[in-house]
């Protein structure tokens, strides 16, 4: 799968995308990723991409011109329609089926803005304008590399365990269990007995049992659309009544 970055800063993009999976999926050529500055795309001596608001305003816009130009280049080298991606704070919300059906498109286009964001008409050109949570952020270089890693978690051959990243919970809806390595006592901490016993079901049963605490907890939003089994729904009743319980106890 291929990625094109458009950015005034490159070195934001670049170095992060250097290590860890990403990293070795674009060493191994499962992944390439061309990170466009969008001042290559400019015409003028000073590389302005900016300029301000009309009908007034503080800050400044980015030019439609040199966008309109990086996508012009972008289009003729990939001899494609291109799928473009822009992040703002006015997006859709962006989640992991976003993510997994984005990897089923073999070229992304990721447009990072600056300022106070972008010219209307570059909208004319976007795909998708998708957010990744309701914060403002100083540009969209940490969206774009939020969005492409976790659509390139997706693409066949970047993560080991294909089937794992497709199985996650979070696919199914809720948070995940508790994960303990060795030692089994640390700092007078020790590991929960029943992930040392050896009895599988018991260990099955608890793992349901902490993974639905944490999200009644937690992210009670996400019960309404998880998939529970007959045990998982069991084990909810459970939890829910002991809360009611709990509140009576003070
Ligand atoms: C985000 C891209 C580009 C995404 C999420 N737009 C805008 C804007 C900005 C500051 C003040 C007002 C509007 C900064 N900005 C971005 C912010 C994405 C750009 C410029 C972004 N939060 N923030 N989820």
């Amino acid at each position: 799968m291929t990625f094109d970055i458009v950015t005034i800063f490159p070195a934001m993009i670049e170095a992060p995308l250097a290590g860890g999976i990403i990293g070795r999926g674009i060493e191994r050529g499962t992944l390439d990723v061309a990170v466009r500055d969008l001042r290559a795309f400019t015409t003028d001596r000073h590389r302005v991409v900016d300029d301000m608001p009309y009908g007034g305003g503080p800050g400044m816009v980015l030019k439609p011109e040199p966008i309109f130009r990086a996508l012009d280049a972008i289009e003729a080298e990939r001899g494609t329609p291109l799928t473009v991606i822009l992040t703002s704070p006015q997006g859709k919300p962006f989640t992991q089926a976003d993510a997994q059906r984005l990897s089923g498109v073999a070229h992304l286009v990721l447009l990072c803005g600056r300022y106070e964001g972008f010219d209307d008409r570059v909208r004319e050109r976007v795909t998708e304008e998708v957010s990744i949570g309701d914060y403002i952020l100083t540009g969209g270089e940490l969206p774009a590399l939020v969005i492409l890693d976790a659509v390139a978690r997706f693409v066949p051959g970047v993560v080991g365990d294909e089937q794992s990243v497709i199985d996650e919970s979070f696919s199914r809806g809720l948070l995940d269990f508790p994960q303990y390595t060795r030692p089994a006592e640390v700092d007078d901490l020790r590991v929960p007995d029943v992930l040392l016993s050896g009895d599988h079901a018991a260990i099955r049963r608890w793992r349901k049992k902490e993974a639905l605490t944490r999200t009644l907890e937690r992210r009670p939003d996400l019960l309404a659309g998880a998939t529970l089994d007959d045990e998982e729904r069991e084990i909810l009743r459970e939890l829910q009544n002991g809360r009611i319980a709990g509140l009576q106890d003070g």
